[in-house]
Formats: C-alpha cells, sequence, structure tokens
C-alpha cells in the first residue's frame, strides 16, 4: 500500500504484561524508533517516560498509564504503558478500554507467569487483538524455546511467530523477519538487512512456508496465487495479517530487547500496518450501539483518564471516536448537556503536554480547564445522547476506613477524591453514620501507594483501619409520635409542636415524607423544616446507632406559635418525633446484600463457592463463559466483602475476578451485630 496514498491513521496500543516484562523500557524505545524521543531512559534512575513520578522511582514499577505519541511516517500510534503490578490493573483495564491493540510483552528470561496469564485475559476480556513482544532476548538466561512454549501453551495454535531470534543472552543479534524472509541485525544504532545465517536458513524456510500458509487463508484469491507459486507481497501478508489479528484469529509474535533496541523498529512498523481503530460499544439515547470510528464523520469525543498535573491543572485525556478535532471547538458533553470549549488540545508525551493543531480519529488528546468532565464521559454535537455502557464494578480487594488529625480531615477527603479521580483502582465515600471516609483498594500495596501519595501531594497523613459493619435500620411497625420543643430562653422562646405516623416500607426507597397537615396546624412555611429534621435524625441513627432507612413518614398534626417558632424549632421538633416513634415501636438491623459474580477457571470453582458460603453467601447461579471459566452468582452480605478481592486471588491464583453491585437490604443476624 503506498503510504502518500491514503489518509494518515491514528491508533492506540495499551502495553500489558507482567511488573520487570519490559514495558516501559519498550516504550522509550518505541518512542526512539518512532522520533518521539531522542534516547531513552533508565527505569533504575526514574528518567523513562512511564515511570518518573516519585512513588514511580520508590517502587521501580509503573503505577499508572503512562501516554505518548510515535509516528511511523503520517501515520500515529499512541502508546499506553501500563503497570504489571496486579494492584494496579485497574489502569491496564483502563487502557485496554481505548485500545486498539495490547502489546503483551513477555520477557525471555523469566517467561510467562500467572500474571502474565491475568494480563492476557485481560486484553481477551476487553476483546482487543493481542501482539505478542517476546522482549529481554539479550538476557542472560533468555530462553526463546521455553518461553515460546509456554506461549503456545497460553494462547494456543492462534500463536504465529513472525520472526526467528538470531543467538540468545549476550550473543543475541538480531532476528530473522520471516515475513520479509530477511535477517534484521543490529548494528551500531542502526539495524542492518541480511540475508538469512545459513545455519537457520532451512529451519527459517520451512517455518515461513507455514506461515504464509496461515495467512494467505484469510484471503481467497491470495490464497489461489499462493497455489499457483505466486509469493505475497510484504504489504498484501501484511494487510490479511491485520486482519486476522483483528479478528483474533492470529496472534502475532515478534522478538526483540527492548534494552539494546533490537526488533523495535520493526515491531513499531508492523504495529503501524496491522492496527485498525476498532469500533466502540456505547449507549446512544439508552440503546446499545457500536460507534463507528469514521474519519469524515461528527467530531464526538470520549474522556478516558484524567490527570491532575502540579503545574497545568486538572487534564482530561480523550480519545477521538470519529471525526477530526481542529483547532478550539466548543462540544456539549453528553451527561451534564453543558457546553464545554477545549482549548489548547494537545499530545501528552509522559508527564509534557504537546500542543497539537489538529487530531483525527483514534487519536488521544489531552485537554486542560475542563472542571466538570469526567472519565466516561462523551463530549459531541447538541442532541448526541451518548454514553458509556454500565459494568459493574470490581469487588473491592481492600475496604479501609480512613481517619486523620481534626486539621487535616478536609484535607484528606479532598486529596482522597482527587486522587480517585485518577486513579482507575481507587473509589472513596463517606460512610453514612460514622462520616468517616471509606476507600475501597486494589490491595495493600495500592493502599500504600494511595497513602504515599496523599502526604506527598497534599501533604497530610492519615491512618487506616477495618471498616464498621455497613448496617441499617428500620421501624418494626407502625407508631404515631409527637415531638415538642418549648423554651422559654430570655426574651424570645422555641416552640414547635409535630405529630407523626411512621410505616415502614421498602427500605432500599428514599424517605417517602407526606404532608397531611390540615388548616395550617404547622404552617406551611414550616413542613420542609420538619422533613429536614426527620432526615437528620434517620442520618444519625436510630436506637441501636445505625442510619435509619426504609420510612414513610406522614405529617398529620402540630401546633406553631406566632412568635417564638421558627425553622429551627421545627426542625428539632421533627427529629425528635421521630426519634420518639422509633423508641416507642422498636427497630431491628438490616445489612446491605450485594450482587456479586465471580469468574473464575473452572479449577477453583469449588473452593470459591465454599468460600462464598463461609460468608453467608447465597448461590444463585453457576455458569461458564466463552472462555470456559466458570461464572458464579451470588447474594452476599456487604460486610463480609472488606477484603473479598483480595482473598479471591489467593483462591484462583490471581485469575479470579468478581463483580459487585448492591442488591438489597436483608435483616441482619444476630451473630453480626455483636461483632
Ligand atoms: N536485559 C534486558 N533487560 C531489560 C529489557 N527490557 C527491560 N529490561 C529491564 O527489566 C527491568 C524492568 O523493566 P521495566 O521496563 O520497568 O518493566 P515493566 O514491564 O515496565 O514493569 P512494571 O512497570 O512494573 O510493570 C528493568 O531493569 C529494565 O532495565 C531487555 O530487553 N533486556
Ligand atoms: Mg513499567
Amino acid at each position: 500500500m503506498d503510504a502518500t496514498s491514503r489518509h494518515p491513521k491514528a491508533r492506540t496500543v495499551a502495553l500489558i504484561g507482567r511488573t520487570g516484562s519490559g514495558k516501559t523500557t519498550l516504550l522509550d524505545a518505541l518512542c526512539v524508533a518512532g522520533g518521539t524521543l531522542e534516547r531513552p531512559g533508565r527505569v533504575e534512575e526514574g528518567t523513562t517516560l512511564g515511570g518518573n513520578d516519585p512513588e514511580e522511582r520508590k517502587h521501580v514499577a509503573s503505577l499508572k498509564i503512562a501516554l505518548a505519541p510515535v509516528w511511523v511516517g503520517e501515520d500515529e500510534l499512541t502508546l499506553l504503558d501500563t503497570p504489571g503490578l496486579v494492584d494496579f490493573h485497574g489502569e491496564a483495564e483502563r487502557a485496554l478500554d481505548v485500545a486498539d491493540v495490547a502489546l503483551l510483552v513477555v520477557a525471555a528470561d523469566d517467561g510467562v507467569t500467572s500474571d502474565t496469564v491475568v494480563t492476557w485475559e485481560l486484553a481477551r476480556a476487553a476483546g482487543v487483538p493481542v501482539v505478542v513482544f517476546v522482549n529481554a532476548m539479550d538476557a542472560e538466561r533468555a530462553d526463546f524455546e521455553a518461553t515460546l512454549s509456554a506461549l503456545e501453551a497460553l494462547v494456543g495454535p492462534s500463536l504465529a511467530p513472525l520472526e526467528m531470534p538470531i543467538g540468545a543472552g549476550p550473543d543475541f543479534t538480531g532476528v530473522v523477519d520471516l515475513l520479509a524472509d530477511e535477517a534484521l541485525v543490529r548494528a551500531g544504532d542502526g539495524v542492518r538487512h541480511e540475508p538469512v545465517p545459513a545455519d537457520l536458513a532451512d529451519l527459517e524456510q520451512r517455518v515461513r512456508a507455514s506461515l504464509l500458509e496461515a495467512i494467505v487463508v484469510g484471503d481467497d484469491q491470495l490464497t489461489e496465487r499462493y497455489l499457483e507459486g505466486e509469493q505475497p507481497t510484504m504489504d498484501e501478508l501484511e494487510a490479511v495479517l491485520g486482519h486476522l489479528m483483528s479478528e483474533g484469529r492470529i496472534v502475532p509474535l515478534t522478538i526483540g530487547s527492548a534494552t539494546r533496541g533490537v526488533g523495535v523498529d520493526r515491531l513499531l512498523t508492523l504495529l503501524d500496518e496491522i492496527a485498525e481503530s476498532r469500533p466502540i460499544p456505547a449507549l446512544e439515547r439508552g440503546e446499545p450501539v457500536t460507534l463507528a470510528r469514521d474519519p469524515a464523520g461528527e467530531l464526538v469525543l470520549r474522556a478516558f483518564k484524567v490527570i491532575v498535573d502540579p503545574y497545568v491543572g486538572r487534564i482530561v485525556v480523550f480519545e477521538v471516536v470519529s471525526g477530526t478535532l481542529r483547532g478550539d471547538v466548543t462540544l456539549v458533553n453528553c451527561r451534564t448537556r453543558s457546553e464545554e470549549r477545549l482549548h489548547g488540545a494537545g499530545h501528552l508525551v509522559g508527564a509534557k503536554l504537546v500542543p497539537v493543531e489538529s487530531a483525527p480519529t483514534g487519536d488521544v488528546i489531552a485537554v486542560a480547564k475542563l472542571a466538570s468532565v469526567q472519565v466516561g464521559d462523551y463530549l459531541a454535537a447538541r442532541g448526541r445522547e451518548l454514553a458509556p455502557r454500565p459494568s459493574a464494578p470490581l469487588a473491592p480487594a481492600l475496604t479501609v476506613a480512613l481517619s486523620a488529625s481534626e486539621a487535616d480531615v478536609e484535607k484528606v477527603a479532598t486529596g482522597l477524591h482527587r486522587l480517585a479521580e485518577e486513579d482507575a483502582s481507587l473509589r472513596v465515600r463517606a460512610d453514612a453514620l460514622s462520616r468517616r471516609l471509606v476507600a475501597e483498594c486494589a490491595g495493600e500495596l495500592h493502599l500504600q501507594v494511595t497513602l504515599e501519595r496523599l502526604a506527598r501531594r497534599f501533604n497530610v497523613t492519615a491512618s487506616t483501619e477495618p471498616p464498621a459493619a455497613p448496617l441499617f435500620e428500620t421501624i418494626v411497625g407502625s407508631a404515631e409520635a409527637e415531638g415538642r420543643l418549648k423554651k422559654q430562653t430570655g426574651g424570645h422562646g422555641q416552640f414547635a409542636v409535630v405529630n407523626v405516623r411512621v410505616e415502614p416500607i421498602d427500605p432500599a426507597s428514599p424517605l417517602e415524607f407526606v404532608d397531611a397537615v390540615v388548616g395550617g396546624a404547622v404552617p406551611r412555611q414550616y413542613i420542609d423544616a420538619v422533613r429536614h429534621g426527620v432526615e437528620k435524625a434517620m442520618a444519625h441513627g436510630g436506637p441501636k446507632g445505625y442510619p435509619v432507612v426504609g420510612l414513610r413518614v406522614t405529617l398529620y398534626d402540630g401546633r406553631a406559635h406566632s412568635v417564638d417558632s421558627s425553622e429551627q424549632a421545627f426542625e428539632t421538633a421533627g427529629s425528635m418525633a421521630l426519634r420518639n416513634a422509633l423508641d416507642q415501636r422498636g427497630t431491628s438491623v438490616l445489612e446491605r446484600i450485594m450482587a456479586v459474580e465471580v469468574t473464575v477457571p473452572s479449577a477453583s470453582l469449588g473452593e470459591v463457592m465454599t468460600d462464598l458460603s463461609g460468608r453467608r453467601g447465597r448461590v444463585v447461579g453457576t455458569d461458564q463463559d466463552d472462555e470456559g471459566r466458570a461464572v458464579v452468582r451470588a447474594q452476599v452480605p456487604e460486610g463480609e466483602l472488606a477484603r473479598y478481592g483480595l482473598e479471591l486471588r489467593t483462591l484462583s491464583g490471581g485469575r479470579g475476578r468478581a463483580r459487585v453491585e448492591p442488591s438489597h437490604l436483608a435483616p441482619a443476624p444476630a451473630s453480626v451485630l455483636t461483632r
């Protein structure tokens, strides 16, 4: 294909793989090959694009998505480096959500481990086509054969090596490119094209023939010509290969060394040739749709990441879903319906924002000063109603309550909310009753890094403890009660009387407040104050100390005084009336039941079921997914899930995932109350 006869293309590639496999090193190497960087940084020195903040330097690992654009001619690839550490896989998932291709990096000296399998499964679950890069071929203990057979076991017959290594370890000098039928040998800072070395020639011919057969089957015409003895061209082969890869029928494999820059140029040109923009599943006006990636279409952007930069402030990172962004434009946020002016869009190169004039479909751009755009938001012309398809969040690995000194409480809350915006694995909420902050983390290390970030960026320290059991109270039957406030303090008094009827309703529904006052017994302007009083008392907690839910409160009578009554007085009387009703009739304690969906390799099914019943879980069904894994649906009390993600990881060799959603409230057994 002639590069000048087509539109420039922009696509995204997510680098995934276990920690230490060399993704961040490869990101820099690809950036050197693609002209974005002059020379690569070093992970140990914290000078790479993808590992340069203080926490990443300290842990010598990537802890968030890092972005960088690279160019092949006019075409662009946005590379997304992701953390390999399991606690930070939320970021890898976020990158896979927008990736057109996943580049699975496997180090030839430590091969395929259970963490490699987990990242492979993340890409599969996201429906992203995969290219494998066997890295670190230069390492002392590099073992290509062992790595290849482990990958064959993982990927199956669709794994298609496009290269063969020349030498290994310190003797690794280059690769044989099977498509081009030539050797690419390292020479100084560049690559020399040479004939295939004589000692590999026989093997190369055989491997090449079977590779070509596997590719040409993807195109009838090509097959016919191939069978008649005609050699397909590189472009023809790569076009069909791209096609087969997009359909998941071929998983191409290439080889190299990120530190030595071997195989990196070839990897870049290959990615450019075979990566195609993926259609995006979304909702339009509530209906499931698949968004086409049309460069000539209407401009649509999707926000997938927020970064709070110490200098630039809040930056939103978008994927250009369709159309082309040119200069400053104003679009509508489909969620809030408010206009957003996009000013000064740029490419993120590591931590740096480099302005761009235009951004085509498939490009990834960052825009500052968009205070109300959140991850998942679509920006488009007015009238479009786009939204992401909903998915239940992953079960937290670890739920903790945070406390801080009185002076710091507010700063801790603001800091954590900011961090949660940036971090796909962190969720923060306020506990309804204790008002304490509760953080849902992806593991002990993630919690540690979160506290480190809090200390460095917001200059506050917080301590953690197990969260309070998430329990609630409701009234056991109907009751009528009065709240009477009558105080004479100096000149002005406080006077308010309210009479309420309190009845139980579905505990999941919000307060039903009914105004049934006749004849102005409670003047109109005080009705809302009574309601506030009732709400306050419910949030403050019932006789047993838990937030109160599931009530219909009917205000049917009361009394006011022309001078001594006030909103404040009626609010207090409202609270008193509710408390009296609860005390009179009594309350029962409820716990929240979560709908849990666990996906595990079928070998772990038995253990997972036993574990769920140990958590007072009720299994409602089991199933199998497309990949043959077991899917268990269960109802489990929320209080039993504080460390579920972590324990599931242990149970399933890191391969289990659980999604949770609130289901309903149910009576809590006595055993829970005495904990
Ligand atoms: N010998 C050799 N070492 C490599 C190569 N690529 C990376 N390394 C080294 O492997 C170590 C880990 O590399 P990283 O690039 O940080 O690995 P990563 O996959 O980004 O790790 P996480 O960020 O934790 O997921 C570093 O010491 C690198 O210098 C390679 O091609 N050859
Ligand atoms: Mg890294």
